[in-house]
């Protein structure tokens, strides 16, 4: 049985293991992941079969665009890959933001082709336009020296 809910503070530690476990995705530190599901807990989601972590969004609303969505990371645990567990979660909290928001924005590196192709399966399904707006992500040189960091150009959905 798979579960999919909005997040509190209890959820954190549990997270950090997940976005560790992953090995696709950046890993935060713990404290970040504790704030994320805590103070932002109304736009992340976690997915949980037969009582263990399989999936983890973290998202929230732009500041600067409220009518934008962006989501920060989609994880999930390699034993639970392959059932759509990740657009299951992406849909539930852009579907709580239904009316609300006319953009669903990520960065995601030409190599994570999980999260590509789930962005492209989510604008087909909500027959939206989907961008790559290469320009507006972050260029590896954008991080800092010593770093090496693959380039997170910009994917934006919509409008919705
Ligand atoms: C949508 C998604 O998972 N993006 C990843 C952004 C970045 N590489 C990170 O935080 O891991």
């Amino acid at each position: 049985m798979m579960n999919i809910r909005k997040t509190t503070a209890a959820d954190g530690a549990e997270v950090w293991e997940l976005i560790r476990a992953a090995g696709t995705l950046d890993l935060n530190s713990a404290y970040c992941y504790l704030l994320l599901c805590d103070a932002f807990g109304d736009s992340c989601r976690v997915a949980s079969v037969e009582g263990r972590l399989a999936g983890f969004v973290s998202a929230f609303l732009r500041p600067d665009r409220p009518d934008t969505l962006f989501v920060w990371q989609i994880a999930v645990h390699p034993d639970f890959r392959g059932q759509g567990i990740g657009s299951l979660m992406l849909e539930d909290v852009t579907r709580s933001f239904s009316g609300r928001i006319r953009y669903v924005e990520a960065t995601v590196s030409p190599s994570n082709a999980a999260s590509n192709r789930l962005f492209e399966r989510f604008a087909l399904q909500a027959a939206a336009e989907l961008r790559h707006l290469d320009e507006l992500g972050y260029k590896a040189e954008c991080f800092p020296a010593g770093i090496s960091h693959e380039d997170e150009p910009l994917v934006r959905i919509g409008p919705l």
